[in-house]
Order: C-alpha cells, then structure tokens, then sequence
C-alpha cells in the first residue's frame, strides 16, 4: 500500500525515536517519556479532581465569618507575580508590603501590620501627609498653572484656541504638535503622598507554633497570636474613627511580657521617648507642612518606661499602645495650612491619644466595633461560601487550579465583595479630611507610583462606585468636599487655559470661567493639565463631569434635596465651562476641542469619552435645576446645548466609536488598551441601556473587542460593563480573572503596583450584577451567572431611596423585598414584576400601574414591601 504523506512522516518520527533509544540517550528518552506519562496522569487527575470539585452542590445560609486568614508573617508570604506589569510595584520591600500586609483604618489613619514574630513591625499613614503644593505661607501659590506669555509671546490659552482652530480645519497633525506646548508645571508643586513612620515592638520570639494573622472584616479587628513554650501570645489592632486611634492590645500568658516598642518617622523627625510615651514632630522638608504623631503605652501592672528613644514594657500580661497621628494640613485654597502652630498641633494629637488613654482599650474597641458594624453590617451576601479549607493567601493561589470546591471559591467571591466595603469604611469616612486615594490610605513609600494620588480619569471615581450601591453614602462625603475644593484652583485653570481676550475686556469674574480639572489632582487643588512624557495622557476637562456623576448619584440614591442643593452649585459651575467652550464640528453638533479619549490616540474634535460625559453633566445637572425650582432661564439654555451635542455613533465594525473619525487609530491598540472609555455611555453612564438595542448591541461588540488580559481595575470596569448589558456570565469571567490575575495574597487589588480602584470596582460589579436602577427603573438579577445558582443578598441600594433583598435558587427569584425610605413611585422594569404582585409586611396587596415598558406602585416611606 502507498503511504501518505503524513503516514511517511510518522514512521520518519517512529524511526528517529527508536535510533534515539539504541543510543546513549536513552537515560534522557526514557526520562522524557515518563515526564510525557506522569503529566498526562496529572492532567488525568486535573480532569477528575475539575469534575469532583465542580459538582459539589452549593447551599447557602453557611454565614460563614468573613476573615483573612494567614499561617505566616508577611515576611514569609509568597508573592504573585502579576500577568502583566505595566508599571513597577517599586523596591521589593514596597512590593512584599504591597502583597502581605493587612490594612485596618479610620479613614485619615491607616496601619498596616505584618505580623512579624521577633519584631513586629506596623506601617502608620495619615493620609494629609504629602509634598509639593504651596510651601507654608505663601499665599502666592497658584496650583501649577503656567499664567505667563512664553518665550514666543503666546499664552496657554494662546495655543488652546490655535489647536481648536487647527482641529476645526481637519489638520490634526499640527494640532498635535501645538497641543505638546500645553502644560502645566508639576516641578516642586505636585509633590507625592507621604508615608508617616513605623512602629515596632521588639519581642525576640523564637520557635513560635500555632501561629495565626488574621484580619476580620465582619468586626473591623485584625490579631496575631502564636504559642511560646506553650503559652499563649496575642496580639489585637483597630483603628477607630470615633476615638481616632489607632490601639494595639498587646497579652501574654505564662511569663510576664518583655518588650520594647519603638516609633519612628519617615521624614527625619527625632522620636522622643518621655515616660509611657513617644512623641516625633517636625516640618517636612518639601513644603514645611507640619505634621505630629504620639503613641503612649499603657499597662495592667508592670511597668512602661522610656529607654532610649523607645519604650521598655515588662513585668505586665498586658499593655495597650494609643497612637494618634495629624498634619496642619487643610483644604483651602491658597495656603492649604490651618495655622496652627507646631506645638497647637502637638496639642491637638495629645489630647486625642489621652482622651482614648483615659477611655480605655475595652470601650474604645467596643465603640470602634459598634461605629464600624453601623455601616458594615448594613450589606450581607451570601452565595454559598463556606468556610475554606485554606489560609487566605493559598485561597487565592488555588482559585485559579480546579482544586477548590465551588463553596471555597464562593466564600472568596463573597470575601472580596465584603472586602471592598471594608477597605472604603476603614479609609474614608464622613470626616475624612480627603477622600480614598489610589492606595486609599495605606502606603509604605514616599514615592508611590503616581504619588498615589487622586486620578480623576477612572481611578477616583470607580473608588466610590460602591458606595451608594451598598449602602455606604456617609463614606462619599470626603469625595464631596474634594471636588467643592476644586473649584477656586480650577477656575484659574479654566481662566488661564481657555479665557479669551473678549473675556478679559469684559472684566468676567472667576466663576464665569467655571471650573477645570484634568487627570492628576493632589490635596492641594492640582488642577493645571501635566506636563512631560505624558502630558497628552493627562488633559481631560470632562473628568470633573464624571466625577459629578458619582456626586449626582449621591442625590438619585438618597434623594435629600439639601444635599442636592449642596452640590448643585458644584454642578451649575462645570457647566460653564462647556457653556463657552463647546464648539461646532461643521455639522451643528457640538463637541468638546481639543479633545482626548484616554490614555490612547490623537487629539480630536471631540471623543466619545468626553460627549458622553458632557452629556451627563447637562442631562443631571438639568434635571438638579427642575428639582430645586432653580435657574429657569439656565434650564432652557442647558437643554438646547444638550440636544445639539454630538454622543454615540457605531463604526462599520457595528461597535460604539470611541473617536468620530477612527482613521489614523490602531485597532490593536484599542484591544490591548485597558481603559474602555467609549462605554462610559454604558457604566457609570446613562447613555446606552436596553431600551436603545443598537447602541446597546454595539457596546456588546466594543466589550468583546477588549483583551481580557488587563490591569485590575480595567477587569473590575469590564464587570461592571458586562453587568450592564445584562450578561452574567461574561461580567462573572471578568470577575473571576480579576481574582486570578490581579488579586494579591491579602486581597489588595493589582495594577500592579497595589491600587484599591479595582478592590472598589470588583464590590461595585457585584452590586450591579445583582440589582440595577439606571435608565429610571429597578431590575432584580439583571445579569446573574451561571457560578451563582443561588443566592441571598440584603442592603443593596436603589435609585429612589429604596433597599432591596433578594433569594434565589437554580437561577430563579425565590423571595424578594423593598423598603422604601421616602414616599414616592418606585419603577421596575417589566421582567422584574412579570407574574408577581406586591403586598404589604401584612399580605396586604399593593395595586401597580403599567405603561407597558414599567410597572409601577406607590411606595410609603419606611415600609417594607413584599414581591411574590
Ligand atoms: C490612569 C490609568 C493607569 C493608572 C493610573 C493611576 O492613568 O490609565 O492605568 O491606573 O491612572
Ligand atoms: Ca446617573
């Protein structure tokens, strides 16, 4: 018979392998072949232990605790390496910091602890201590904005209106090269968020057993306890925002305690040991900001005497530490001091850590659990989780192999939902000075990457996209004030950057220019575009729009007209921004020039990011103006420049453009590219809903045409995206890949470096799986996997001041109720209330309306209504 070609080859191969085996190969053949034997045993195995582990049938209503749980020290955790590595997580220390250590705080305090058992070791943040802004003093401080001619005689807004005009007749090529001479100054002004200093306590224990780090988040409580000789050690921490210490209870049993604890300051304070306590304060080189932290040690018995620069703790089984820690720091615009005097300064932190001193461990931690619970205990989820049968760090490592049973990895999905609350209670709270930064409070470097500061392109806003969703509002207030402080900053930026002539003749105030923000912003009202390498990344004028949307949210979820009336002026002065700036395309419409959708492509004639931002901006603040019975005349106008703006358009791909003109754009960029900016529309947006099946189609599309291969954050967008076009299990692999590709063994979410954004995004994607009430209406289980067969989750919110909480089992709605907190229609789309009636706590039905694309009932407010 003749061979075929293939046949030939095969009996070539055969041939050569046993040539192989008659040579002296044959140790490394035989070798070979049972690598080749044992891996398809272990695939075999895989395959089976997939099978087992699949099957296992999940029930919920375990209630298992959630807690992070460690056998070992942060020094002897092993590290992730992430999939990708866009930018560096820093020195390897910073990275075994960023991976290990477990975070408690009270919003402004922050400390993170690794559990170390010779020498402990804590790392103390308050999150004001940063560099750059105006030095103390000078009332000169202009935020970084460039007001002088340069050496060609043009200024800023100069080159503004060039680009414009250039952009207007189609040349973007020398649009691009004018827009390069647009910047701010960042040198000695844009500083970096500071670390404060460290705390130690010197054991010398050796030959632990029994060792546990745990941090549970049910209680805001983190401890560390292991045996010496057989007795006990223990270690507890907290962090509490109405006392605002940060306290360590320190116990032994058996032998008395014998230890030193040592404080000391990141930026070159001398600590000063006196008595039971230790004092280190100074004026940090950079900018003079001032700054002051003590800690005093308390004991049952024994004794707490200075030694050295430390304190010397023995004779006792217990010792309490009370640290407190402030800056003069404030938001006020120029000076961003509160005047205080060092030694005031001082004052004010003695007097808290005394307060507490004298209060006691037992009730400061009992009104800290209390204060915490109040807002934690307002959420619970359930998707079957039990408890695991591994620590917290080899949870994850395992969540991506098939050997966890499916109520493992439920309990890790459940731990992080939790978790992303837990870390916005803990770093920002109702008297937050500032809000959640990049790392949120916690940072171990005085040279974080980005000086871990306030992005306002994704990164800021995502941090509170929870927050109303889970009932969390109180922690959104830092997020208020942060914006409301960026107004006088960033009426000069608007002024300087884009005032014209005519203006200056007229003699128009500040407040007529309305107010400008680009990418970066620090505490000290950075509002001025960058500079640099990435100066064209960093221009973004709709980012204030988008961060108002969360601020806007604040008022759909609570529906407190006196917050609305709050933030409304904020809302008004954005507009006026685009009300002098929006400029024809030749077409009618209006767009936003020069215009950038980030961090990718040219400057264009508007981009689909920033129209889909503006538009949201005018469409709220609108609907702000009709509810407060404010600037009739305003409304009018608002309302023509929202119907002349230009916003979605589908490419011949049929995905959502995310430039109008996509010529001269790589298509293999957009894939890689992590930020998925044209679908703003569609989260957090209100642009693209279901009720527009095109747009909505499209955006389908634009999702499918992402790598899945991305930053965490840019997976917990992608959740959240996936959620809001209704498919569940796609929002789910997002969720999923997150975990396995950006989640650290303490759970902190990966750029990498360590960034919370995508922790807060991942919580928020939960939530919109769940529940949703955009496009005016309430849907239960909108995009539900196929991972969660059943479930139960209370406390979630909804637009309209409303709470819901949902059972579910086999995928199917088993009990559901709302409670209404204001008086008001509550609106759900057609599925939800499809074959089920409404009925009061007491089986009284509740008659709803329909207009055949809702239905509809009156609610009361503080009342409970069942839907069956
Ligand atoms: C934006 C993102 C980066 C990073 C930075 C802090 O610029 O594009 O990925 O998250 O913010
Ligand atoms: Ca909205």
């Amino acid at each position: 018979m003749k061979k075929t070609k293939k046949e030939k080859k095969q009996s070539k191969l055969r041939g050569k392998i046993s040539r192989f085996f008659k040579t002296r190969n044959k140790g490394i053949a035989s070798f070979l072949i049972l690598v080749l034997l044992s891996g398809t045993i272990v695939i075999g195995a895989t395959n089976i232990a997939a099978l087992v582990y699949v099957s296992e049938e999940v029930s919920v209503g375990a209630n298992a605790d959630m807690v992070l749980r460690y056998d070992k020290p942060a020094s002897k955790i092993s590290l992730k390496q992430p999939l990708i590595n866009l930018a560096s997580a820093g020195s390897s220390e910073d990275n075994r910091y960023q991976q290990t250590v477990l975070p408690i705080g009270n919003g402004d305090l922050g400390a993170s602890i690794y559990g170390e058992i010779s020498q402990e070791r804590i790392v103390i943040n308050e999150k004001t201590l940063w560099t750059g802004g105006p030095k103390s003093g000078d009332a000169s401080y202009n935020g970084g904005n460039i007001t002088d001619k340069d050496a060609s005689g043009n200024t800023m807004s100069d080159y503004y209106y060039q680009v414009r005009e250039l952009l207007a007749n189609g040349n973007e090529k020398e649009a691009e090269k004018v827009f390069s001479k647009i910047r701010g100054d960042k040198q000695g002004v844009y500083g970096s968020y500071q670390c404060f200093g460290d705390l130690t306590m010197s054991f010398g224990h050796k030959r632990a057993t029994d060792y546990e780090r745990a941090l549970n988040i049910d209680n805001a409580v983190a401890t560390v306890s292991y045996k010496v000789d057989g007795a006990e050690h223990t270690r507890e921490y907290i962090a509490s925002d109405p006392d605002n210490v940060f306290a360590a209870k320190i116990a032994s049993q058996g032998k008395a305690l014998d230890f030193k604890v040592g404080y000391s300051s990141r930026h070159g304070a001398k600590s000063v040991a006196q008595g039971s306590t230790i004092t280190f304060s100074g004026e940090l080189q950079d900018n003079g900001m001032r700054y002051c932290t003590v800690l005093s040690v308390v004991t049952d018995g024994g004794s707490a005497v200075a030694e050295g620069d430390g304190i010397r703790v023995s004779g006792t089984h217990e010792a309490v530490i009370f640290l407190s820690a402030a800056t003069d720091y404030a938001d006020n615009f120029p000076v961003y001091r509160t005047g205080e005097t060092l030694a005031e300064l001082s004052q004010r932190v003695y007097d808290t850590v005394f307060a507490a001193a004298e209060k006691g461990y037992e009730q400061v931690k009992a009104d800290h659990v209390n204060d915490y619970k109040n807002l934690y205990d307002r959420f619970r989820i359930d998707f079957g989780g039990k408890t695991p049968r591994y620590t917290t760090d080899k949870l994850v490592r395992k969540y991506a192999t098939p050997f966890l049973w499916n109520s493992e990895r439920r309990y890790l999905e459940q731990l992080m939902t939790c978790y992303g609350r837990y870390l916005l209670i803990s770093s920002s709270r109702k008297n937050s000075q500032l809000p959640a930064n990049l790392q949120g409070v916690w940072n171990n470097s005085n040279d974080a990457k980005w000086g871990s500061d306030y992005h306002i392109n994704v990164n800021l806003q995502m941090n509170y996209w929870h927050a109303y969703t889970t009932g969390l509002s109180e922690c959104a207030d830092p997020l208020v004030r942060f914006v409301d402080a960026l107004r006088e900053p960033g009426r000069i930026t608007s002024k300087t950057y884009t005032g014209t002539a005519d203006e200056a003749a007229r003699g128009i105030s500040d407040e007529e220019y309305g107010f400008l923000a680009h990418t970066e912003c620090t505490p000290f009202g950075y509002t001025a575009p960058g500079e640099g390498e990435y100066a064209k990344a960093q221009w973004s004028p709709p980012a204030v729009a988008w961060l108002i949307q969360n601020l806007y949210e604040g008022y759909e979820y609570g529906l407190d007209k006196d917050y609305l009336a709050r933030i409304y002026p904020i809302m008004k002065e954005a507009t006026v921004y685009f009300d002098r700036t929006l400029m024809d395309d030749g077409s009618g419409k209006l767009v936003s020039a020069p215009s950038y959708s980030p961090e990718h492509g040219g400057i264009k004639l508007g981009s689909v990011y920033e129209q889909s931002l503006i538009w949201q901006l005018y469409n709220d603040t609108i609907t702000a103006a009709e509810i407060l019975g404010a600037d009739a005349d305003k409304v009018a106008q608002w309302k023509d420049t929202k119907s002349k703006l230009k916003t979605i358009e589908i490419n011949s791909k049929g995905q959502i453009k995310e430039w109008y003109d996509e010529s001269g754009v790589s298509s293999v960029e957009s894939y890689f590219h992590r930020h998925a900016s044209h679908l703003l529309g569609l989260h957090p947006g209100d642009l693209i809903t279901q009720d527009n099946v095109q747009w909505m189609q499209a955006a389908v599309k634009s999702l499918n045409n992402k790598c899945d291969i991305t930053t965490g954050w840019a997976s917990a967008q992608r959740i959240n995206l996936w959620a809001r076009t209704g498919n569940g299990d796609e929002a789910y692999k997002a969720l999923s890949r997150q975990i396995k590709q950006s989640v650290y063994p303490n759970l902190w979410d990966a750029h990498p470096p360590f960034q919370i954004d995508g922790n807060f995004g991942f919580t928020a994607g939960v939530a919109e799986m769940l529940v949703q009430s955009n496009a005016d209406k309430i849907s239960f289980l909108p995009a539900l996997p196929k991972a969660w067969q059943s479930g139960e989750v209370s406390g979630l919110r909804v637009r309209g001041n409303a709470e819901v909480a949902l059972s579910w089992r086999n995928g199917a709605l088993t009990s559901a109720s709302v409670t209404a907190y204001s008086d008001g229609e509550l609106k759900f789309s057609l599925s939800t209330l499809a074959n089920k009636r409404v009925y009061t706590q007491d089986g009284q039905p509740v008659s709803t309306q329909t207009d055949g694309t809702i239905v509809s009932f009156n609610a009361r407010a503080n009342t409970t209504y069942i839907i069956k």
